[in-house]
Order: C-alpha cells, then sequence, then structure tokens
C-alpha cells in the first residue's frame, strides 16, 4: 500500500435491517446486520485545511451502505459485502481500499453465538497495460479498446501514451505496428483483469495463430501494483517488456520514474538502456525472446 493512503476513516457497528440469507424464514422476516467499515484515504490535506471536500464524509458513506444492503437480497453476506465494498471504492474516489466486515448476529446457528461475519479487503490497482496492432485499421482497435476500458465500471482510465508507429519485433516477417501504453485504475485482480483483456481482443476479431504474429489487438499486462507474480496463464512483469522499445519508450512518456519491481530500474533508465544497446549493433527481439 502507498504510504499516503495509511490513513483510516473508521465505522463501527452500523446497524442495518436487511433481509439476506439463504433461508425464506431469513428473507420474508429479516434480521439486524452489523457493518464496521475502514476507509483507507489520506486525510492529511482535510486534517491541515478543515475542508470536508479534501475528505470522505462518513455520513454519506453510511447511507450508501445502508442502501446497498437494503436495496437488493442475498443469500450470503460474502456477496452482500462483495456489492457493498465495490459501490464505496466506486462512489468515493478519495477512498483507496476499504476492509469491510459485514455481521450477521441472529444467523440461524443452533449453538449460543456472539457473532458471525465475513472481512473482505478491496481496492484500487494501478495497471500499466501495452497497446499494439498490425492489422487493418489499428489506431480504431485501439481505441475501441480504450473505449471498452472507460466504460467498465471497474476500470478508471489515468493516462494514455502517445501511439506510435513502430517496426516488428520477434523475426515474424509482419506490417509495422501501432504501440502505445495505458495506465489503469482497476478493481480487476490480476486474472480478472487478463481475462477482460482477452474479451476486448476477442471483441477486434484477434485470432491466436502465429505466436508473436500479426495481430488485430494485442492487450498485455505489463505492471499491477508492484506485484511480482508468475502461474501458467500470467507472469507479471511482462518478461520481456525490457527488450522492448515499442513499451519502454511510451512506458516512459508516462511513467519515467516508474521503477521495475525486479530489475530496479526506472522506466527512463531501461529505455535509455535499450537505446545504447541498439547503437551498438544489438537489435531487439532475438535475444529477447524466451521461453513461457
Ligand atoms: N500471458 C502471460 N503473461 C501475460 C501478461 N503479462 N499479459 C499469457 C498478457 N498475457 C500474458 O499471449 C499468449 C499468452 O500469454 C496469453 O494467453 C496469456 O495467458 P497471446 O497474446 O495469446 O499471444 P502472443 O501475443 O502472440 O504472444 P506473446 O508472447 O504474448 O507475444 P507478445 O509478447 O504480445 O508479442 N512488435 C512490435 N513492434 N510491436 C508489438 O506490439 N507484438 C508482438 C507480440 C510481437 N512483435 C511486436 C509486437
Ligand atoms: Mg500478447
Amino acid at each position: 500500500m502507498n504510504y499516503e493512503f495509511c490513513d483510516v476513516i473508521h465505522i463501527e457497528g452500523l446497524k442495518v435491517f436487511a433481509h439476506h440469507g439463504v433461508f425464506r424464514e431469513e428473507k420474508e422476516a429479516g434480521q439486524d446486520f452489523y457493518v464496521n467499515a475502514d476507509l483507507y484515504t489520506d486525510l492529511r490535506e482535510a486534517g491541515l485545511t478543515d475542508d470536508l471536500t479534501k475528505s470522505t464524509h462518513y455520513g454519506e458513506v453510511s447511507l450508501l451502505i445502508g442502501r446497498c444492503l437494503t436495496e437488493q437480497t442475498y443469500d450470503l453476506i460474502e456477496t452482500a459485502a462483495e456489492r457493498t465494498a465495490e459501490e464505496i471504492l466506486r462512489q468515493f474516489p478519495r477512498v483507496r481500499a476499504v476492509t469491510l466486515e459485514l455481521h450477521k448476529p441472529h444467523a440461524p446457528i443452533p449453538m449460543e453465538f456472539s457473532t458471525v461475519c465475513v472481512r473482505i479487503h478491496r481496492g484500487w490497482h494501478r495497471a500499466y497495460v501495452a497497446l499494439g496492432s498490425n492489422m487493418g485499421d489499428s489506431r480504431a482497435y485501439i481505441e475501441e479498446a480504450l473505449r471498452a476500458f472507460s466504460t467498465d465500471p471497474r476500470i478508471r482510465v489515468e493516462k494514455v501514451s502517445s501511439l506510435i508507429v513502430t517496426k516488428p519485433y520477434g523475426g515474424v516477417e509482419q506490417d509495422d505496428f501501432l504501440n502505445g501504453v495505458v495506465l489503469l485504475d482497476t478493481l480487476y485482480s490480476p486474472a480478472e483483469l487478463l481475462c477482460k483483456l482477452h474479451e476486448i481482443e476477442a471483441a477486434a476479431h484477434r485470432e491466436r495463430t502465429l505466436r508473436w504474429g500479426p495481430r488485430t489487438l494485442d492487450l498485455d499486462i505489463l505492471f499491477y501494483d508492484k506485484l511480482i507474480y508468475e502461474d501458467d496463464n500470467l507472469i507479471v512483469p511482462h518478461v520481456d517488456l525490457h527488450n522492448r522499445d515499442f513499451v519502454l519508450k511510451p512506458m516512459a512518456e508516462i511513467a519515467p520514474r516508474f521503477r521495475h519491481p525486479i530489475l530496479q530500474k526506472t522506466m527512463q533508465q531501461l529505455w535509455e538502456e535499450l537505446q545504447a544497446r541498439e547503437e551498438n549493433g544489438g537489435r531487439t527481439g532475438e535475444e529477447g525472446k524466451r521461453e513461457r
């Protein structure tokens, strides 16, 4: 978590009468639920200025929690908590993350107990995504992808680099590419974001035939916060980004001081180093190929 988001607005024991539960009796009769919430935000400016517009109104957040829990009925408190956390994050832009606890002290448990609850932690994440196309109307495909991002309620487009024309990398004879990068704030997990990228690629009639071959649209996750992660479907940071001028040039434009979490170099440094290697005769592509 970023140092500036360590401040918290804490709401405790917010009582909401609602109808969540798997059993019909629970849905009919309803019962009291209690909510605790930690809203992670930066309170420094509000603290110095005494100005509510620089903070998040806990009364409004409480009313939103009440609405989320009463406007719809769910079987699971997991779902009720998930929807509520997401609404808080979407409607209060200063809140970067939320820990939400939803208690159901009158849950149908045939034993004495004081409470049962779910506690979830959700937040916005910053992802850099590479944009590429070298088939059809490349600019239109990339613009369509940006539109798909900006109309998704779980994504905010924060910055878009210039789009640049680049020579194909990777040894396949093909047309020049149009490339760029975009910085997204997203509520998606890395795996969910990858799924979303595949959906957008599919809508652009992307066909997976030749690896590194021509494509209408290619969307790769470059970074997801400072996460270092690898499974069968996803490697973050992208394994080969430091060898690619078509990634580093736009990254150096929109995030020159962003530091690669493994290589520990900034985008500006990596871009300068790659240019120096290219000037010394090394061509990117071949040495960059690696097994996934
Ligand atoms: N995958 C793993 N990690 C990631 C990640 N961080 N982001 C997996 C996205 N996908 C990731 O990708 C293959 C699989 O990689 C995915 O199913 C995913 O589970 P793909 O997009 O289906 O296939 P691909 O794009 O042909 O292969 P690859 O290795 O992703 O190629 P690249 O790296 O995308 O390179 N030259 C220029 N000038 N500009 C370009 O944009 N692009 C490529 C493709 C080649 N040459 C280029 C350009
Ligand atoms: Mg790809």
